[in-house]
């Protein structure tokens, strides 16, 4: 996108100066203060490379103090800012949109404390997701949230976008497993909330304001999360099926029979695994190909418990004809292969853009959306095999234990003409069935002009006022959804 697609003037917001420079190199040590045009690319462009903003300033402080100090002058000076973690967001709203300054949280990545007995992490915002889950696993425990881009993203971004993952129909949304955070608000305040105690009533919950605000409230610094133990067994079976009706029937009896050892339940269409396969030489893991498939995971305390379930689970599906085609993990490499088959389809369905779309749907409707999309991009012309269509295919996949649906048009090329196919279309589908035009990933820069299709004009005034009462200068995060 060019800045004239963006369809945005620039805020009347300060310009930098060689004294803003200064104090700034005064309070960060030296690699804190990014101006080199070649470093700054990287946190000028989002994940998708559809986002390009144009700041020439990067901060990267390495204490919530430093932080404090940073806001405090840019508030007096009316200086835009953008907080930034791993940058892998996917609604561009990670990336400056004018001459924001970018302060990324990328040094602060120190772990400050485990409870092994608890299970209660307390780090900096800026540890890497794999990172803190490695260390935990050392430790006999997990983190409580599981995605593809974990050797990247921030676990302050998790919480700053309220990730979903791959398994939060086992441990939950983050609104629950965090405990407490650090923030510092726009005018440098800093907010104590690093609570490590599961249970506290007294007063408003204010850390759950920061939880999925998206950097529009306040940088979060550190954070208090609750965390599960490792299990001691986990399982992996990947299931080919011939319709939605089977999958849907298939997670009726996944949470019947698997119940408290289900870990994940994710679904992905033909076209998701075709274009997966097209990308990378991993061997397919079912012969044949299906119109659905599955990916179910256990993760329990005993193995020989777990095995016989899912066994005796995947047979009763098979004699009942509800899959057509099943594998089941042999080992560790084989579970990481299966894993590979869900895990990379964001990746490898970017490779001439896309246009995404994460939604929460009623089960029964998810797949029809799909192919509503289809159709009206089939009829427009616009989608197909061959090279003078823009569009590739209308793709689902996505977390549909959690009722949550990824629906992606990759693309040989962006086309303003599938664009306005696209939308409004799928945000009043949505509507029209009260689902959410934003399941996990936010509303960011891209979808900042679509939140009245999930939420009131009563609910966006309230939006509205907190952000008002925290940041009434606006200068966190501007042009993005509030
Ligand atoms: P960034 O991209 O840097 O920032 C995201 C937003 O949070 C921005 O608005 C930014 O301003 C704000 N922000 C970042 N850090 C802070 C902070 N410390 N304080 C305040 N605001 C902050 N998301 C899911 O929910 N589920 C998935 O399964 C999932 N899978 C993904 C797979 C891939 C391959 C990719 C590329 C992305 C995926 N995502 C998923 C989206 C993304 O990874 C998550 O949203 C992630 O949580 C973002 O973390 P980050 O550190 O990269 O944040
Ligand atoms: C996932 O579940 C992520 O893989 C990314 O949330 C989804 O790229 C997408 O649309
Ligand atoms: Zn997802």
């Amino acid at each position: 996108l060019t800045k004239d697609t963006y369809h945005t003037e620039r805020g009347d917001y300060g310009q930098l100066t060689s004294e803003d420079i200064a104090y700034f190199k005064s309070i960060l040590p030296e690699n804190g203060v990014v101006q080199d045009k070649t470093d700054l690319e990287i946190y000028n462009q989002d994940w998708m490379r559809k986002y390009r903003g144009s700041s020439e300033l990067v901060l990267k402080p390495k204490t919530t103090e430093q932080v404090s100090q940073i806001l405090k002058y840019c508030n007096e000076k009316k200086l835009a800012v953008v907080p930034q973690g791993g940058n892998t967001g996917l609604v561009g709203g990670s990336v400056p949109v004018f001459d924001e300054v970018v302060i990324s949280l990328a040094n602060m990545n120190q772990i400050q404390s485990f409870d092994p007995v608890t299970g209660i992490l307390v780090a900096d915002a800026g540890v890497i997701l794999e990172n803190a889950d490695n260390f935990l696993r050392e430790q006999g425990f997990i983190f409580p949230l599981d995605l593809g881009a974990k050797g990247s993203c921030h676990i302050g971004g998790n919480v700053a976008t309220n990730a979903g993952g791959l398994r939060l129909l086992r441990y939950g949304s983050l609104h629950g497993s965090v405990l407490g955070l650090q923030a510092v608000l726009a005018d440098g305040t800093i907010y104590n909330g690093l609570s490590k105690l599961r249970k506290d009533n007294t007063g408003y919950d204010l850390k759950q304001l920061f939880i999925g605000s998206e950097g529009t409230l306040g940088i979060i610094t550190a954070v208090s999360i609750l965390c599960a133990p490792k299990p001691l067994a986990v399982n992996a079976a990947f299931l080919g099926l011939d319709s939605f009706e089977q999958v849907q029937k298939t997670f009726g009896r996944a949470k019947g029979e698997l119940s408290e050892i289900l870990s994940a339940f994710e679904c992905m269409d033909a076209n998701s695994q075709n274009i997966v396969a097209k990308y990378t030489d991993l061997a397919r893991p079912l012969e044949g190909s299906h119109p659905f498939y599955v990916l179910i995971e256990t993760s329990g305390s005993n193995k020989d418990h777990d095995d016989a379930k899912l066994e005796k689970f995947l047979e009763g599906l098979l004699e009942d004809e509800v899959i057509a085609d099943g594998v089941v993990a042999q080992d560790e490499t084989q579970l990481k292969n299966l894993w590979q088959w869900r895990e990379l389809i964001p990746e490898k369905l970017g490779h001439g853009g896309v246009y995404k779309y994460d939604v929460s749907i009623p089960l029964a409707d998810m797949f029809k959306l799909v192919d509503d999309v289809q159709a009206r991009l089939e009829e427009a012309g616009v989608v197909g095999d061959s090279e003078e269509f823009p569009a590739i295919a209308s793709v689902g996949y996505g977390h549909i234990g959690d009722g949550n649906l990824h629906l992606n048009v990759p693309l040989r090329r962006y086309d303003e003409k599938v664009e306005k196919l696209l939308e409004p279309f799928v945000y009043e589908w949505v509507s029209k069935v009260n689902g959410s035009i934003s399941a996990e990933h936010g509303l960011g820069f891209a979808k900042k002009n679509y939140i009245q299709y999930s939420k009131d004009a009563g609910s966006i005034e309230l939006i509205r006022d907190l952000k008002k009462l925290y940041d009434p200068k606006a200068i966190l995060n501007p042009y993005k959804y509030v």
